[in-house]
């Protein structure tokens, strides 16, 4: 914060230095949001945001990003390399410098209307300098290697020529400073998806990602010639198609050449259905995701709904009785990517990952209202399948209504009559209390004796839970332990959702740390992120953390709870004499008498417990598909390389 003068005002001393990059290293949440593991990864897109719209404009082909082994990372591209003469305004500056060091430099002064970087999040690449121990820049440009050096915003070394090159090109070297971050590591995962993503975005730009952290580096490479075409066969992979759409179908469109700057924009699009039941539709505006969706997909939606029903009208598909399908009975197995670009995208919503721009809805109902109608026309085969399909979801629709009124009749899905197997709590209040769902009547046995019976409730599930994904709505209401799930949540589900009315604002899922336990959290994971998100989003769900092995001193009571094979691996470099120590591995919860349950596992004040976050929706249904597929290959898979990990999902 800025220090008030003895007057009480601020003086423009202080506010220079406000705006300067001192501002961003005392309040970094202001700039890149957190200063978490996500912050620390949003360093990284600030970067390679310069090289995407580097790209965008025509100049840059290749970008490249190097985890090295200490975690700093360098990103290299082959554009004309950020200016390095005198800047214009600052005179004794070059470009170079002023890019990185004044905040909000880099402006609008260029030819490409649609940048991604000074979007959302675009807070430049000064703030990653800012936040960064050091910052190396080097610029190919000019026949010359330009190179400057940096620490924590300020200049260290000033511009020189260190080589030639006929090439030209930025490539810029930082190492997070952590004295910022909680955590200065990064996650391949998390740099995976997001660097893929913009790869499909942004057709045949290659981007390649080494991790140097291994003993031989990791190297992926993305390009792809299809583009979101391709995204949308990647989102869809190992999933039935609907019969003859293998090739999504794609449209494209732009405003008229003579729209005013405020009216312009592009539209691309790329849709395919799968036999399944679920939707998978992600927007995106400049390159930016829009996790809440807006005008874009607003009018994507009303375009996709109107055009199947002007079509099955016509054709005599949808007859003169039946009413009109809906937007969400056309949503079933729709996997879809729009994608548009406006030079001036204005963001809403709760997170600002909404856009708000009013008409990118006229103007994307106009591209794919077109596109779609066109489409149909000449595939007439398709055109039947995708009419067909969304009358089978108006179907079901029904059907799931009048199953839900006739449980609700019977009074199943009402709080009144809670499932015969749950042991409730005492306390009413939901702040404080906690539902474990717990594998099994034996582990249910267990933790319904150690559990402190005031604030926790054990609802023991005998069996797998049903695969949500695999059925529709009304099969997944009749199922008994569906049906004791929602009743003891309390919050109902569908269109009758209200978080409102959760009993408990802690579910716990305890199950056994076996591929079979991996296998139920999943299940249950699932159930939860497709009929109850916003539980999820109030960060209500979590998973228990039962200890993995106990070792102790041979023929002592008493010993130490391990929770990882990490801490195994710790514990057990330190034995002199590992004879006298005896190890036991949990296998399941019920190898635990309800004390050791109760201290290791449940008792508030010793237990790790896990908050399920949805963090990457993306990822998580990715899992939930492999997992859940139709298709087993997949599956074993999934529990083969994920087995352990499952412990750790952050779906
Ligand atoms: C590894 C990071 O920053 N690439 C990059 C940045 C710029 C240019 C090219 C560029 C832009 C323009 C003209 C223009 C930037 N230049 C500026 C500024 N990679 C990376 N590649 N010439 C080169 O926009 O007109 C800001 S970013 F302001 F100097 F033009």
């Amino acid at each position: 914060m800025a220090t008030k003068s003895k007057s009480g005002n601020y003086d423009s001393g202080d506010i220079k230095i406000l705006e300067g990059l001192e501002a961003v290293r005392k309040r970094p949440g202001m700039y890149i949001g957190t200063t978490s593991a996500a912050g620390l990864h949003h360093l990284v897109w600030e970067i390679v945001d310069n090289s995407v719209d580097e790209a965008m404009a025509g100049y840059c082909t290749k970008i490249k990003v190097t985890v090295h082994p200490d975690n700093s990372i360098t990103v290299e591209d082959n554009g004309r390399g950020i200016p390095v003469a005198k800047h214009p305004q600052k005179r004794n500056m070059s470009t170079l410098e002023v890019v990185l060091t004044i905040l909000h430099a880099g402006g609008k002064f260029d030819n490409n209307a649609y940048k991604v970087s000074g979007g959302l999040h675009g807070v430049g690449i000064s703030v990653v300098n800012a936040l960064s121990k050091k910052l190396v820049a080097e610029v190919k440009r000019d026949g010359a290697i330009h190179r400057m050096e940096f620490s924590r915003g300020k200049t260290t070394k000033k511009m020189e020529v260190v080589g030639k090159s006929k090439a030209t090109g930025t490539t810029v070297t930082f190492w997070p400073d952590e004295e910022i971050f909680e955590t200065t590591t990064y996650n391949f995962d998390t740099l995976h998806d997001r660097l893929q993503e913009t790869a499909f975005l942004n057709k045949g730009l290659k981007i390649t990602l080494v991790d140097e952290r291994e003993l031989t580096p990791r190297v992926v490479e993305f390009c792809y010639a299809g583009g979101i075409i391709d995204f949308v066969k990647f989102l869809n992979e190992g999933k039935d198609i609907l019969p003859g759409l293998s090739r999504p179908i794609y449209i494209e469109g732009k405003s008229d050449p003579e729209a005013p700057l405020a009216q312009k924009g592009e539209v691309e699009v790329a849709l395919q259905w799968n036999q399944g039941f679920s939707e998978q539709v992600l927007s995106f505006a400049n390159d930016i995701y829009t996790d809440e969706g807006g005008m874009h997909l607003t009018g994507f939606r009303e375009a996709l709904t109107k055009a199947i029903n002007d079509y099955g009208r016509k054709n005599n598909i949808i007859k003169e009785k039946d009413a009109n399908v809906t937007g969400d009975d056309i949503k079933e197995g729709l996997t879809a990517i729009v994608s548009v670009k406006l030079p001036d995208p204005q963001f809403e919503g709760q997170t600002k990952a909404k856009l708000g721009s009013s008409y990118m809805r006229a103007l994307t109902n106009k591209v794919v209202s077109r596109g779609m109608s066109e489409y149909l026309e000449e595939h007439p085969n398709q055109a039947k399948e995708i009419v067909k399909k969304a009358q089978q979801g108006a179907k079901a629709r029904l059907a799931a209504r009048k199953a839900r009124e006739a449980t609700r009749r019977k009074g199943l899905l009402e709080s009144a009559s809670l499932p015969g197997k749950l042991a409730d709590c005492s306390v009413r209040d939901p702040e404080m209390t906690e539902l474990f769902i717990v594998e099994g009547d034996s582990a249910g046995g267990s933790a319904k004796m150690a559990r402190d019976r005031s604030i926790q409730a054990v609802l023991p599930l005998r069996g797998k839970i049903l695969n949500v994904e695999r059925v529709q709505k009304d099969r997944a209401y009749s199922s008994e332990t569906i049906q004791s799930l929602i009743t003891a949540i309390g919050t109902g589900v569908g269109e009758e959702f209200s978080l409102e009315k959760a009993r408990y604002h802690k579910i716990v899922i305890m199950t056994d740390a076996d591929v079979d336990g991996a296998h139920i959290r999943i299940l249950l994971l699932t159930f939860f992120y497709r009929y109850m998100k916003p539980m999820i989003d109030a960060g209500y769900i979590y998973v228990a953390q039962p200890p993995l092995y106990q070792i102790k001193p041979k023929g002592r009571k008493g010993g130490k709870y391990l929770y990882t094979d990490e801490e195994l691996a710790i514990e057990a470099s330190k034995f002199e004499d590992s004879s006298k120590y005896t190890v036991q591995r949990y296998k399941g919860l019920g190898e635990m008498d309800p004390e050791q349950l109760w201290s290791t596992t449940m008792e508030p004040k010793n237990r790790i417990m896990l908050k399920v976050t949805i963090e990457d929706a993306m990822a998580a249904d990715r899992a939930v598909s492999d997992l859940m597929g139709n298709q087993v290959e997949k599956r074993k898979d999934f529990i083969q390389t994920h087995a352990k990990d499952v412990r750790f999902l952050d779906i």
